[in-house]
């Protein structure tokens, strides 16, 4: 049994090393909506939101998201007695429509309390089975074929087991083929549309099929599944489906549509782990391989993808690079580190397996509000 009687969510302002750049803008820094979810016990979970600053990727943002914590999660579960945080996923969706971002980071601190509560790292109450997962790297947009060149043989060099391009109408054919130059003809190089395309580029889209990647990820809107199996059946590489698989209905119908063949499944873009969960069972039993998303989190987004990411049909290598990719300095202790292309799971302690650096997280805080039952302390 949990129960959350306080919540803590804070807003904290991380730099990215490099700019981030897709076919739907440019990210330099981050704004990242912290929850920290405490039981009457004292004990604590951690969750971080995905909601990136602008509706590009979804219509979710760090203000929606805020928002719909402070007005709708936070009084869906507060004071609630939950009999295990698979339950928090099912009353927050009755509770009201939409708006998974702000659902997954008040369930996933949940399912950290949990995890805590019970002494057990969360990879083992996920249902975990791996002790590390395979590490890819998502590169954006670069200005030149030569500087993606070189990023793309550096991180081979540095053991990553996958490379993902991210492409944009008008800097797609050209940028894809100096990838694959760069990490030779039988390397995992995935492409990353962002939903920039439409059936109107299929000329585009076959000549970047040409360079033999993995898989294309998300080509087409985030609402056509039509359009998605429609390109499916020209495609000699697999779609991969982000943006587009919200639920694990929608899932399903990918599956049934034929419409990719590949899932990346962010638990923070679909309501949390218990529906993350749900995907990657549905996925398992029709033969789908998944791979874990990534949303450029920090480390503590990071540890709940990683623990998410140890289950047994994760059988691809995850958006799951180590913290220095991403950061100066993480906000939790240990940092995550590659080691031999991978991640290794934090088996040995209790919940999310890594310490929130609280005086580095307060130094970072631009914004926060405690929420308690009955409303907000201030
Ligand atoms: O589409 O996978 C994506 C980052 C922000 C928003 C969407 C995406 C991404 C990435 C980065 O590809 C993955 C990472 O966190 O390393
Ligand atoms: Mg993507």
């Amino acid at each position: 049994m949990i129960t959350i009687i306080r919540l803590v969510l804070r807003e904290i302002a991380l730099s990215l090393r490099d700019p981030f750049r897709t076919s739907s803008g440019i990210t330099h820094h981050r704004r990242i909506l912290v929850v920290e979810a405490a039981d009457a016990d004292g004990a604590v979970g951690w969750g971080e939101c995905v909601a990136e600053e602008a509706p590009a990727y979804s219509a979710e943002t760090v203000d929606t998201a805020r928002s719909a914590i402070t007005a709708w999660v936070a009084p869906a579960v507060l004071g609630r007695p939950f009999a295990g945080p698979e339950a928090v996923f099912p009353a927050l969706e009755k509770a009201f429509r939409g708006h998974p971002m702000a659902k997954a980071a008040v369930e996933m601190a949940a399912w950290d309390l949990a995890a805590q509560k019970a002494g057990s790292p969360l990879a083992g109450l996920l249902g975990g089975t791996r002790e590390r997962v395979e590490t890819g790297i998502s590169l954006g947009i670069q200005k030149t074929t030569q500087a993606l060149a070189r990023l793309a043989a550096a991180a081979v060099a540095e053991g990553y087991r996958r490379v993902k391009v991210k492409v944009a109408p008008g800097e797609d054919v050209a940028l894809a083929a100096a990838a694959r130059q760069a990490v030779g003809e039988a390397f995992p190089l995935a492409l990353d549309a962002n939903a920039a395309y439409s059936l109107a580029d299929l000329p585009v889209l076959q000549r970047l099929d040409a360079v033999a990647p993995a898989m294309i990820e998300q080509p087409l809107a985030a609402d056509d599944l039509s359009g998605h199996a429609r390109l499916q059946e020209v495609l000699q590489a697999p779609i991969c489906l982000d943006e587009s698989v919200t639920s694990a209905a929608r899932a399903g119908d990918m599956i049934a549509l034929g419409a990719g063949r590949i899932i990346n499944i962010k638990p923070g873009r679909v309501g949390g782990h218990a529906a993350a969960r749900a995907i990657h069972d549905l996925a398992r039993r029709h033969g789908v391989p998944v791979w874990c998303g990534g949303m450029l989190e920090s480390g503590i987004g990071r540890a709940h993808n990683v623990a998410l990411a140890s289950l047994p049909n994760f059988t691809l290598p995850g958006d799951l690079s180590p913290s220095r990719r991403y950061w100066k300095r993480d906000v939790v202790n240990p940092e995550w580190v590659m080691a031999g292309g991978c991640l290794a799971v934090p088996l040995d302690r209790p919940g999310i397996g890594v310490e929130v650096d609280r005086e580095f997280l307060e130094s970072l805080t631009t914004w926060r509000v405690e929420l308690r039952p009955g409303g907000a302390v201030g």
